[in-house]
């Protein structure tokens, strides 16, 4: 197969509330959408840096100058997916455009093979149970309304955003109120290992997991977190390639990963982290970054190989967005089905994608 270029879509996208962490609160989504185009088809990808460099190192204009002068320019020649990151080897970091520019041409390949995300990648399911990952919030009051409203419509586990000031209680009030739901908490790095006496007292309230509590680098104090508190530590931010996986097992910094294909540099890489913990019996799940259509796509193949045990953040597209750039993902009995036709299965809707589409600009790979 034979690049001819990539057109970057700077796409912003309304989130139906606002979603708020404790690297900050997203009213927009901006995102980048990719088309690959080949001399045998085209292909889509989605860039998830967020705007700012706050979830990690990455932002959105930073992978859009690394894919316009380093990354779409060395895809010269022959190339197929499996050729992409040993390519883009030789630049540092920028996994999430890396991943992006490889899911494109991934699906521009698959598409000329007439084969799906979800076979190429070892999908067992064809469909899969969802979770929905809950914003911080103003008020008790207000998040057991959030819950409540996800709940009814299906969602099968329930993952609260915590901070220092905003744990134990709202853990409390969730499951008081809720009882025997699948509940998780996700730190994104908030706490420090001082904190661990403090995290310890989320014991009895049977969470799931505690994600990502420490920073990204500490994954030895994240083994002596583990020491200390019952939760299991599931690793979001600190998981960056299969390497860095089978590190943090071996050193018992995690007991349960989160995969997302582009904070690891691809859906390929991803794949090779699932196969990592697996055989070392560690659950897995499929993480988001608030994706559209295109890359909740190919999410939900992910999260349906067999060792994706738990339900991931893989949530409808009515929980983001009030217009998706595909055909909208519909929760069916808390699942989501996997598409199955040709590479993602989807393409985004013509007129939507320009009506939420911001910029334009595209790159020769020669
Ligand atoms: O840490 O998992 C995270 C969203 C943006 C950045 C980081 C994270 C998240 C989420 C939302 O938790 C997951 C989703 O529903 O896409
Ligand atoms: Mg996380």
């Amino acid at each position: 197969m034979k690049l001819s270029g990539v057109e970057i879509r700077w796409v912003e996208m309304p989130l139906r509330s606002p979603f708020r962490t404790s690297f900050g609160t997203q009213t927009v989504r901006q995102l980048l959408l990719l088309r690959a185009v080949t001399d045998e088809n085209e292909g889509w990808g989605e860039c998830v840096t967020m705007a700012d460099p706050v979830y990690s190192s990455e932002y959105l204009e930073g992978s859009a100058d690394v894919l316009r002068r380093f990354l779409v320019p060395s895809l010269t020649g022959q190339i197929d997916a499996i050729a992409v990151a040993p390519r883009l080897r030789r630049f540092r970091g920028h996994r999430m455009a890396k991943a992006a520019l490889e899911m494109a041409v991934l699906d521009a390949e698959l598409r000329a093979r007439g084969v799906s995300f979800g076979r190429e990648l070892g999908a067992v399911r064809d469909r899969v149970p969802c979770g929905v990952s809950v914003g911080i919030m103003n008020s008790i009051p207000e998040l057991l309304d959030a819950v409540d409203g996800y709940l009814a419509e299906g969602y099968q586990r329930i993952k609260l955003k915590i901070e220092p000031g905003w744990d134990v209680a709202p853990v409390r009030a969730v499951r008081e109120r809720f009882g025997d739901i699948l509940l998780q908490v996700d730190a994104n790095t908030a706490y420090t290992l001082g904190d661990a006496r403090h995290l310890a007292r989320l014991d009895p309230f049977d969470l799931l997991l505690i994600e990502q509590p420490l920073d990204e680098e500490e994954l030895l104090a994240h083994a002596e977190l583990a020491e200390v508190v019952r939760t299991p530590i599931c690793l979001d931010e600190s998981i960056t390639s299969a390497s860095s996986a089978a590190d943090a097992i071996k050193l018992g910094a995690c007991q349960i990963v989160n995969i997302k294909p582009g904070r690891v540099g691809g859906y390929l890489e991803a794949r090779r982290i699932h196969d990592v913990c697996a055989a070392h019996n560690i659950p897995v799940w499929c993480g988001g970054m608030l994706e559209t259509g295109i890359g909740r796509a190919a999410n939900v193949a992910l999260a349906a190989l067999p060792g994706c045990t738990l339900p991931g953040d893989t949530s409808a597209s009515d929980r983001y967005y009030r217009l998706d750039v595909t055909e909208p993902f519909v929760l069916e009995d808390g699942h989501l089905t996997v598409p199955t036709g040709p590479g993602l299965g989807v393409t985004p809707l013509p007129d939507v994608l320009d009506s939420l589409t911001v910029k334009t600009e595209w790159i020769p790979s020669s």
